[in-house]
């Protein structure tokens, strides 16, 4: 389809995010936590009362865009960004989250691609990054298989730079993954080392499911995954998808794939991490559903993105 006004460019998103902070300063502030491949800042958004101090309450983390044509996941957390700030004061439930969490809203981790999607009028359905590979014109690292956690190990990524799933040269060899990574990382406690990020969501499209880990392996109780731990993903993960109508299941039962966000956040950090597939689940549709469809789809993970992130001071 051709490209149109419907989703947030580049720009666009940098300017939402500025428009949020702008209208809610004590809440809200803007942050830098790295460069694109081409140079661009990617940006975080905090959101939190006191958001200028360190406060030790646990942090969740919500990324989107990692794959540059899904565009709704821009959307999604933008939305996010507006409900935690444009209802702090009114509405009591979303008051006290930000009074007792720290949110970070990495909107668009793959500004380079996403760019290029929208670049030419038409878009190209790109899904990569936009950094070049030595010996070959092609172009682009899968960002969501770059990633240190069994990175390369078990499927589902490809060593050959001409693949839409190419994994890289190496885990975190994307500028873009270890901007995120040294981000979360960051958040470690000077103190003990402890991590204050909690509870992450990667949103993706499409599909209309809620994934949990491992991706890497079919199986569910593994290293880094007790019995315990998967009842617990699988459980939350049920009742977060009663609440969107999305389908919950183990990430690699929909297909296995190595070197995943969301098998790092969990096997590396033990952040509590699902991916979130958005809307739709008709390939019909597919990657760029008409700018009327936005606010049903982005609004159709109110209630899930509330439940859990009043889950996050969990177990873990
Ligand atoms: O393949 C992906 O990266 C995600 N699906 S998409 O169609 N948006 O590309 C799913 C990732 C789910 N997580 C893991 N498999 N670990
Ligand atoms: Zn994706």
């Amino acid at each position: 389809p051709s490209s149109d006004a419907a989703y947030h460019d580049y720009a666009e998103t940098v300017a939402a995010v500025d428009a949020v902070v702008a209208a809610h300063p004590t809440i809200a502030s803007r942050r830098v936590i790295g460069k694109s491949y081409e140079g661009r800042d990617i940006v975080a958004l905090k959101i939190s009362d006191n958001v200028a101090a360190d406060e030790g309450e646990p942090e969740i983390l919500f990324t989107a865009n990692q794959h540059a044509r899904e565009h709704l996941t821009v959307e999604q957390a933008l939305y996010i960004a507006d409900l935690l700030t444009g209802q702090y004061g009114s509405d009591p439930r979303i008051s006290r989250l930000v009074d007792g969490r720290v949110f970070w809203i990495v909107p668009m981790v793959n500004p380079d691609g996403a760019e290029y999607d929208h670049a030419t009028g038409t878009y190209q359905s790109w899904r990569k990054n936009r950094q070049p590979n030595t010996g070959t014109t092609e172009v682009g690292t899968d960002l969501n298989r770059n990633w240190g956690y069994k990175w390369g190990c078990c499927g589902g990524s490809s060593k050959s730079p001409a693949s839409e799933t190419y994994r890289g040269k190496a885990a975190f060899s994307a500028p873009e993954t270890a901007a995120v990574r040294d981000f979360v990382l960051s958040r470690r406690d000077p103190n003990g080392g402890k991590q204050r990020i909690k509870a992450a969501i990667d949103f993706h499209s499409y599909g209309q499911l809620v994934l949990w880990p491992f991706g890497y392996t079919k199986a569910t109780t593994v290293t880094n995954m007790s019995a315990d731990e998967y009842a617990t993903y699988e459980t939350l993960g049920r009742q977060l998808a009663a609440t969107n109508g999305y389908t919950p299941e183990q990430a690699s039962s929909l297909y296995v794939t190595d070197g995943s966000i969301d098998d790092w956040l969990w096997g590396q950090e033990r952040i509590f991490t699902y991916t979130f597939e958005l809307y739709p689940d008709d390939w019909t549709v597919g990657f760029y559903p008409p700018a009327s469809d936005i606010p049903k789809a982005t609004g159709a993970n109110r209630e899930a993105v509330l439940t859990f992130s009043e889950y996050a001071d969990c177990p873990y």
